[in-house]
This record gives structure tokens, C-alpha cells and sequence, in this order.
């Protein structure tokens, strides 16, 4: 089993959920941070979201991934450290690393027991590499693991996770990136496209309840780990496409007036009312060249899946 690099300690990572909550729930319009949802029943719903027919996202990329790997190889080349940005289930990250033989691989991500589940399925999968996991919030910190101080580096952030950040934080992570793999590096990253709102909706309220249940969870995650009352059967799942910012956006609706407490402070909701829970953002082809050449790199390469849902980018920094 992988030794894994944990950063944050559990009580700072309870004290920012409060924290973060208490100001969300107080705040107009009110907003919680999608960060929030992964908990281990969070990161088990996304997986499932990752299998739904109508979230085009994951096995569009992973298709993509698998037919270019070969490309991005021709032009990453071998030896280097190839870092994964919130690595979740690592389900993509096989076909990359069979392609352009890696010198090592270092996953970062919030959820240890998914980092610890998946750094040993790969290692099984690629037995000579050193995997080297880190436990971290990569929105706060990327260290690297001494292993691979030297190493040239590839930067592996997949998924379109870059969208659920705002232009400004994107723009801020995608130079903290730049600065923590350093000279030389290189960095894939999947964006998802902009496209009808008929594909997009759905994608984010599908028939079978999957990311209605991955929103709710969020609300029962409060009332567990912060001794919270709110009752989740007044909230109702919305998910609408915002043209104007170019992004979906997931809401909580209270159905009914509620009131409730968390953490011992009182909170009261008017029917109709919404949490904001997560935003999407999708990119056109040039709006991602501009995010990644505003957030320090240039880009190299783009391939998209012929129907033009998903896009992968090299750039390098
Ligand atoms: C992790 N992230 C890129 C997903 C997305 O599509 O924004 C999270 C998600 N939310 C609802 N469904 C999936």
C-alpha cells in the first residue's frame, strides 16, 4: 500500500467547512462552496454521476484520452513526474501513463480514501513506478514530494474541475500551478465546451436523481458533521444554464418557509429561496486558450471528441 503525504489535519478541515458554511448560509445570495461536496459519500455519488448516460463529461474525456495519448506522448516525452490534480478514482490517468512512460506519479487529492484506493489499484496496474500520493486541499497547496524534486513535470488537471472555479480563482490556481511544477513543465487539462442547454441540463439533473442526491448530500454532510437540523426533504435540486456567465449552476430551493440551526446558529429560509452549491463554467475554444495564457501558460495543443463536447489542452508553462 502507498505511504501517502497528508497535509491538512481534520480539525483545520472542520473549522474551514464551519466556517464556510456559517458564512455561505449568512450571505445574500446565499452560497456554499462546491469544494464542500467531497466527502466519501460525495465522492462516491460523483463517481456514480460519472457513469450517468447524460453526463456526457468523463467518458468523453477518457475516450479522447485514450485515442491521443499517443500524441500528447510524441510531445511531453518520457521521465517526467506527471502530477494529478485532484486525482479522485484515477479512472482517466491509466491511459496517460501506459503512453508516456513516467519517471513517477504523485496524485493529489482531498480524499484520502479515494487517494489511497486508487494509488493502490495503480500500482498494481504499473508495478516499476513510484507513486507517490499527497492528501491535500491543491486549492491551498501543491508540494511536491521530495522523490521528484528534479524531475521535469506534467501537470495533469482532468476532468473540466478548472470550471467549477471562477475566472479569477482559475487564473490564480493556473499560475500557482505554473510556480509549483516550475521551469519546463507542461500541464493537460480537460475543459468542458460550451453546447446547448438541451445536453447541459440534463447533465446536471439526470432522470435517475444521482446529482439531486450529490447536491442533498451536501445539506445531510452539514447536519452530520456540524450538528445541523436543516431538513433536506423542503429543499429541492436545480440545475440551470447561465448564458450570461457561461456556466451551469446548481441551486438548492427551499420548497417550504424552514428554519433550523447549525453549529448552535439559527438560520430561516423563505419558500423559494435558494443555496447556490456549485457553478460549472464551460469554455469556447478561445475563451480556454485566453484562461490558460492568463493563468501563465501556452497553449500547444488541442483535441476535441467529434462532437465537440470536450476539449484536452497542452500547454506548457
Ligand atoms: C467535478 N466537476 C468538474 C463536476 C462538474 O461537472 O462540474 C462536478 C459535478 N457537479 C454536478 N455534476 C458533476
Amino acid at each position: 500500500m502507498a505511504d501517502i503525504v497528508a497535509l491538512d489535519r481534520p480539525s483545520a478541515t472542520l473549522a474551514a467547512f464551519r466556517a464556510d458554511v456559517l458564512a455561505g448560509l449568512g450571505a445574500r445570495p446565499r452560497a456554499i462552496p462546491a469544494r464542500w461536496f467531497y466527502d466519501r459519500r460525495g465522492s462516491e455519488l460523483f463517481e456514480a454521476i460519472t457513469r450517468l448516460p447524460e453526463y456526457y463529461p468523463t467518458r468523453t474525456e477518457t475516450a479522447l484520452l485514450a485515442e491521443r495519448a499517443g500524441e500528447v506522448a510524441a510531445i511531453v516525452g518520457p521521465g517526467r513526474a506527471v502530477i494529478e490534480f485532484g486525482s479522485g478514482s484515477s479512472a482517466k490517468t491509466p491511459h496517460l501513463l501506459a503512453a508516456i512512460a513516467p519517471a513517477a506519479y504523485v496524485p493529489i487529492d482531498i480524499s484520502g480514501d479515494f487517494l489511497r484506493q486508487s494509488a493502490d489499484a495503480l500500482a498494481g496496474r504499473f508495478p516499476g513506478l513510484p507513486i507517490l500520493p499527497v492528501e491535500a486541499d491543491f486549492l491551498k497547496a501543491m508540494p511536491m514530494p521530495a522523490a521528484v524534486a528534479g524531475l521535469p513535470r506534467l501537470g495533469f488537471f482532468p476532468g473540466s474541475t478548472i470550471g467549477n472555479l471562477g475566472a479569477a480563482p482559475a487564473v490564480d490556481l493556473l499560475r500557482r500551478m505554473a510556480d509549483a511544477l516550475g521551469e519546463g513543465a507542461m500541464l493537460l487539462i480537460g475543459m468542458d465546451r460550451v453546447k446547448a442547454p438541451e445536453i447541459l441540463i440534463p447533465a446536471y439533473d439526470d432522470a435517475a436523481g444521482v446529482t439531486a442526491a450529490f447536491n442533498f448530500n451536501l445539506l445531510h454532510r452539514i447536519n452530520r458533521e456540524l450538528d445541523g437540523d436543516i431538513p433536506v426533504a423542503a429543499f429541492r435540486h436545480r440545475a440551470l444554464w447561465n448564458d450570461w456567465a457561461a456556466r451551469m449552476e446548481m441551486h438548492l430551493v427551499a420548497a417550504d418557509d424552514v428554519a433550523f440551526t447549525v453549529a448552535g446558529r439559527s438560520f430561516e429560509i423563505a419558500a423559494g429561496e435558494t443555496i447556490h452549491t456549485e457553478n460549472s463554467h464551460k469554455y469556447g475554444p478561445r475563451g480556454a486558450r485566453l484562461l490558460l495564457a492568463a493563468g501563465g501558460w501556452t497553449p500547444l495543443r488541442e483535441w476535441v471528441d467529434g462532437e465537440g463536447l470536450f476539449a484536452l489542452l497542452l500547454a506548457e508553462a
